[in-house]
């Protein structure tokens, strides 16, 4: 048991002993003149992985979504997405400011899109307005409680894309929590979709970066891009390093974060004064509201915090993510101290 659980997000998962060995040893060069042999490696494996022509080592998932907006858009272009999409909600506003693109969003309970909620909001180029060029989704849905995918709605998603000359970017930071769940591989989920983004700093545990992976001559634009943003890392083989060994490893212990999960969820929605509905949790997020008169959202953060729990949220919500940081007994302990 940890003296701090935290459960705030899977961001804060520290790198393992093997992490730091291998960024102890890390073989590196210059990646702006791509002679990071790390770096190579781990782009390589990437694409490998994803089923991808290439992939490109970014900082931060953020990045990775904004490059892949930058690199399918042209200014004045719309992309349909969901609309509690971290590219909406949480990228600083980049896709208008960075790209120029504007969003048309749909909202659901799922955070899934479908063909039927896209195809309404879908406009060709006309003397009136630029038109629809990319439909981003988000694999597994954060904001609805890490919901997933089924891979028939992420074909048919992009089969009716394509038709429609209109390109599909998966922001598939949890992307790895989706093929855990589904019991398949990462490149199934992704075989459909141009772009994908993946972070390896989240479930997977690496200290930093993400992914992106599409065809090669997408990354060589989004490679441009990403120096253009200062993102050139130089010996980034240090970081890379950990990278690789999260993609070896880490997937593995996925299920088993997505049970704690499930624990939590079940024996949450046993309290009274807590609503959730565990059948909703897929993988490894879940949210909560806590309905008692005289409690909030607010009041149960603070309490937990108290007790050495720390959950994130916003006024009407609790979040709460496993990870391969927390335990068991880490779960067991959040239990008792919310009841
Ligand atoms: N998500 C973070 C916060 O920014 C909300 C979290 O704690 O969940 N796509 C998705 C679906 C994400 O959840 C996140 C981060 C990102 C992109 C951005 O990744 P980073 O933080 O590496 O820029």
């Amino acid at each position: 048991m940890n003296p701090i659980a935290d459960f705030r997000s899977d961001t804060v998962t520290r790198p393992t002993p093997e992490m730091r060995q291998a960024m102890f040893d890390a073989e590196v060069g210059d990646d702006v003149l791509g002679e990071d042999p790390s770096v190579n490696r781990l782009e390589a494996r990437a694409a490998e992985i994803t089923g991808k022509e290439a992939a490109v080592f970014v900082p931060s998932g953020t990045m990775g979504n904004q490059i892949a907006i930058r690199a399918h858009t042209q200014p004045g272009e719309e992309i349909i997405c969901e609309d509690h999409s971290h590219v909406v909600l949480y990228e600083m506003g980049m896709a208008a400011s960075f790209s120029g693109c504007l969003f048309r969003t749909v909202t659901t309970d799922s955070g899934l899109l479908t063909w039927d909620d896209i195809a309404p909001r879908l406009r060709p180029a006309s003397d009136h307005f630029r038109g629809t060029s990319l439909i981003e989704i988000e694999n597994t849905a954060n904001m609805a409680g890490g919901r997933v995918y089924p891979l028939a709605q992420i074909r048919e998603i992009a089969e009716n894309a394509h038709a429609a000359n209109v390109q599909v970017h998966m922001d598939g930071a949890r992307v790895f929590n989706a093929a855990a769940a589904l019991g398949c591989e990462v490149s199934e989920v992704v075989a459909p979709v141009n772009s994908v983004m993946f972070c390896l700093s989240k479930g997977l545990g690496a200290p930093v970066g993400s992914i992106l992976a599409g065809p090669s001559d997408f990354i060589a634009k989004a490679r441009d891009i990403r120096k253009g943003l200062g993102g050139g890392m130089r010996q980034a083989g240090v970081i890379a390093s950990a990278g690789l060994v999260a993609l070896e490893n880490s997937p593995a212990g996925l299920p088993e974060a997505h049970a704690n999960a499930k624990f939590l969820a079940e024996s949450l929605a046993a309290i009274d004064g807590i609503e959730l509905d565990p059948p909703l949790v897929e993988t490894n997020i879940i949210f909560f509201r806590v309905t008692k008169p005289g409690q909030t959202a607010k009041s149960l953060r603070e309490h937990l915090k108290s007790q050495g729990i720390l959950v994130s949220g916003s006024a009407d919500r609790i979040r709460m993510l496993t990870h391969h940081d927390v335990t068991r007994a880490d779960c067991e302990r959040a239990i008792s101290a919310v009841r």
